[in-house]
C-alpha cells in the first residue's frame, strides 16, 4: 500500500486533515487504532473557535454544525460571590465561539470521509514510523490480525498524547516542556437544560467549577477534584451540592439538577514537544502539545495545526514547493505557546492549589477583579478565548 500522506490517528486532527487534503486533491490514508463507536463516543471538548468552524464548513462538514451549533458571544466569570460577563463582540472584534461537541465533529467527519474520501481504517494499530528522514517513510501497523506496511511520501502523526509517532524523532533533536497540575477535573454529563445561557467559569474557596453545555437539553459540568480522584467518591448528590456551593453568587440564580449520565476524572497537563517536524514526519494536535482544558484550546489547536499543514501540502501539490512545509513547525509553535500561556493562566487563576496560601488567593482575586474592571484586561482574555488569527498565506 502506498499513499501521498499517511495519517496516524482518526481523532479530530487526523480526520480534519484527511478532509482538507481530499478537498485539495491530495491522497491520504487514515489509520485509527480504535473502533468507530469508541472514537465517536469519546466525551471531550465543546467549544469551537471561528477558524475551526470555517475549516469544518470548508471541507463539507458544516451542515449539522450550522443547524445545531450554538453561537456564544461571551462567558461569565464568577468569583467572590460576584458574576462578571466578558463580552466578546465589544472586546474581540465581533467574534464569538460555537458550542458543538467534539463527539459530533468526529461523527460528521467520519461519515463524510467514509462516503467520499480516501481509506479510513479502524482497528489499525500503528506500531512505528520508519525512514522519517528518508525519501520514503513507512508506517508499520497491525490490522485484522495481519502486520502491514503503508509507504508514504509524508507521514503525519495525529495520534494524540499517547501515540507512537513522536517516538520516531531522535532523542537529541527533540525538546520537551511539561507542567503537571496538582488537581484533576471531574466531568459530568446531565440530562437537564443548562442553568446558564453562556459558560460559567467559577473561582471559589472550595475550588474551580465550570458550567458548560452540549445542547439545550444536556448540561456539561466540571469540578476541580484532587489529582487522580476516583469518580466513585462522587455520588450524584455530592456533585450537585458541591456545584451549588462553588457557583454560589449574590442575587437570584439557581442550578437545576437532573439525572447524571456520565462521570469521569481528567488529568490536567501542559506539554509541548519541539520541533513538530522531523524529515518527512509531521506531528499535529495532542501528539505535539497538550493544554489543560480551562482555556478550551486543545481541539482548536489541533484544528489549526492541520489547517496550516493542509495548506502546505496543497502548495506542494500546486507549485511543487516545500516552502510552507518547511515553515510548518515554526508557524504552529508560535500559536501553540500562546495557547499554552493562556491555558496555564486560566488554570492557575481559577483553581485552588492544595498548598495555596491566602496571599496566592488574594492575587487571584485581584487579577479577576482587574479583568472585571478594565476593558484592556478583559480584551486580553477575550481575544485569546475566541482565538487568535492564523499566521501565513
Ligand atoms: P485525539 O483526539 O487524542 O486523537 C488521537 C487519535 O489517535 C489514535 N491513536 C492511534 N491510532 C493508530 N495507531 C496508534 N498507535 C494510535 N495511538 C493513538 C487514538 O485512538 C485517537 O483516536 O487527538 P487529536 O486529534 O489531536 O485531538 C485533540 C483533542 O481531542 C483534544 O485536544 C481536546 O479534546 C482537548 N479538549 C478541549 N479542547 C478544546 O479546544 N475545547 C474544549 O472545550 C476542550 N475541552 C478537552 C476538553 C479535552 C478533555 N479531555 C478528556 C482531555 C475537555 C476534556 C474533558
Ligand atoms: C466543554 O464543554 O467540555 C468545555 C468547555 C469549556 C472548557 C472546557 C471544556 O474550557
Amino acid at each position: 500500500m502506498h499513499t501521498t500522506v499517511g495519517i496516524i490517528g482518526g481523532g479530530p486532527a487526523g480526520l480534519l486533515l484527511a478532509r482538507l487534503l481530499h478537498k485539495a486533491g491530495v491522497d491520504s490514508v487514515v489509520l485509527e487504532s480504535r473502533d468507530r463507536a469508541y472514537v465517536e463516543q469519546r466525551q471531550r471538548a465543546g467549544v469551537l473557535e471561528q477558524a475551526t468552524v470555517d475549516a469544518l464548513r470548508d471541507c463539507g462538514a458544516g451542515e449539522r454544525l450550522d443547524r445545531e451549533g450554538l453561537v456564544h458571544h461571551g462567558i461569565e466569570l464568577r468569583f467572590d460571590r460576584r458574576a462578571h460577563r466578558v463580552d466578546f463582540p465589544s472586546l474581540a472584534q465581533g467574534r464569538g465561539v460555537t458550542i458543538y461537541a467534539q463527539t459530533e465533529v468526529v461523527k460528521d467527519l467520519i461519515a463524510l470521509q467514509l462516503a467520499e474520501g480516501g481509506p479510513l481504517l479502524f482497528g489499525a494499530q500503528v506500531r512505528e514510523v520508519t525512514g522519517a528522514d528518508t525519501e520514503r517513510p513507512a508506517v508499520r501497523f497491525a490490522h485484522n490480525g495481519r502486520e502491514q506496511t503503508l509507504t508514504c511520501d509524508y507521514v503525519v502523526g495525529c495520534d494524540g498524547f499517547h501515540g507512537v509517532a513522536r517516538e520516531a524523532f531522535p532523542e537529541h533533536l527533540r525538546r520537551t516542556y511539561e507542567r503537571t497540575y496538582p488537581y484533576s477535573w471531574l466531568g459530568v454529563l446531565a440530562d437537564v437544560p443548562p442553568s446558564c445561557e453562556e459558560l460559567i467559569y467559577a473561582h471559589s474557596p472550595r475550588g474551580f467549577a465550570l458550567h458548560s453545555l452540549r445542547s439545550p437539553q444536556v448540561s456539561r459540568l466540571y469540578l476541580q477534584v484532587p489529582a487522580g480522584d476516583d469518580p466513585a467518591n462522587w455520588p450524584d448528590e455530592r456533585i450537585w451540592d458541591e456545584l451549588d456551593a462553588r457557583f454560589a453568587v449574590d442575587g437570584d440564580w439557581r442550578l437545576e439538577r437532573g439525572p447524571i449520565t456520565a462521570k469521569s476524572v481528567l488529568p490536567m497537563r501542559s506539554f509541548v514537544t519541539e520541533p513538530m517536524r522531523f524529515g518527512r514526519l509531521f506531528l499535529a494536535g495532542d501528539a505535539a502539545h497538550i493544554v489543560p482544558p480551562t482555556g478550551a484550546k486543545g481541539l482548536n489547536l489541533a484544528a489549526t495545526d492541520v489547517i496550516v499543514l493542509a495548506r502546505a501540502f496543497a502548495h506542494l501539490q500546486a507549485a511543487g514547493s516545500t516552502e510552507l512545509l518547511d515553515a510548518y513547525s515554526d508557524i504552529c509553535l508560535r500559536r501553540v505557546w500562546r495557547a499554552e500561556h493562556f491555558s496555564s493562566f486560566m488554570t492557575t487563576t481559577l483553581h485552588t492549589a492544595p498548598d495555596q496560601n491566602p496571599f496566592d488567593t488574594r492575587l487571584q482575586l485581584s487579577q479577576l477583579d482587574r479583568i472585571a474592571s478594565s476593558p484592556h484586561a478583559a480584551a486580553e482574555l477575550a481575544e485569546n478565548y475566541v482565538g487568535l488569527p492564523i499566521e501565513g498565506p
